[in-house]
């Protein structure tokens, strides 16, 4: 064979194998349980802090995979122990509620979970991608690019953020957004819209938990053995950095590794 035709016999191959009939309808997604924080929810000011712990959770997962951007800055040293520990999770997770409800406990609408959240990521000096869906009108909500009013979070949605690595918090009985869980993973089929999702619960976050989920009427309905059986996911919120602030990372690390080999 000569050049021209191992070339395109290469190429074909490797089209054909590009374009070999997969499992199209089975979506997976999962992060590592372990990688999350468990703490647990609590009562602060006499209002359960589930929302608050969902995202503390969360972040604990953010400063694991951006550690480069991310560690020992989403969770600071709350009480200046010059250490990173539990008591530094609970302190962050108390400001976060209290910016939340408000010091009169005013507050505590989803609105304002958004909002805080979006606020929490503004002191680090890199782009963050935010994204959401909620079933509620978004107008006069604080920064709403990538989020999406009037529309239950779909299956995809929630695959789409955890296959990119983002955190995820979900919200869960629209009556007062009775709970928020961590969303850790999500696999479904995406014909018959049934699967099963896995969650850091904070009323009992030492293992993750899992659900089966199925679409009921456009909603996603959780179904499990736990105290969230039979809800319906109202809302997701979710960020990562951007590509553009990886794509500096990448870059700020190899600028590293060549002026490391330069001395060398
Ligand atoms: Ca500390
Ligand atoms: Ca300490």
């Amino acid at each position: 064979m000569n050049k021209l035709t191992k070339y395109l016999v290469v190429s074909a191959l490797i089209l054909s194998v590009w374009c070999l009939p997969t499992d199209a309808a089975m979506k997976k997604a999962s992060l590592e349980c372990a990688d999350f924080g468990h703490i647990e929810n609590e009562e602060i000011n006499g209002e359960g802090a589930c929302a608050a712990t969902s995202m503390i959770n969360s972040f604990v997962f953010l400063e694991k995979q951006y550690s480069n951007l991310f560690k020992n800055k989403l969770i600071p040293d709350m009480d200046g122990d010059g250490d990173h520990d539990e008591n530094d999770k609970n302190l962050a997770r108390k400001k976060l509620h209290v910016n939340i409800w408000g010091e009169d406990n005013s507050g505590g609408t989803i609105d304002l979970v958004w909002k805080e959240k979006v606020k929490w990521f503004e002191k680090y000096e890199c782009l963050i991608d935010f994204h959401g869906m909620i079933e509620e009108d978004i107008t006069g909500w604080y920064k709403t690019t990538g989020l999406t009013g009037n529309t239950f979070p779909t299956l995809n949605f929630l695959y789409e953020q955890i296959d990119k690595k983002q955190d995820v918090e979900i919200f869960v009985e629209k009556t007062a957004y009775d709970h928020a869980l961590t969303l850790v993973s999500i696999e479904y089929d995406d014909v018959s819209n049934t699967g099963k999702i896995c969650y850091v619960d904070s009323n009992d976050p030492v293992q993750c938990k899992c659900a089966d989920v199925n679409l009921d009427g456009g909603k996603i309905k959780l179904t499990s053995t736990d105290g969230n059986n039979s809800t319906v996911i109202y809302g997701a919120f979710a960020e990562c950095p951007e590509p553009a602030t990886m794509g500096l990372l990448i870059l700020g690390g190899l600028g590293v590794l060549i002026r490391r080999r330069r001395k060398a």
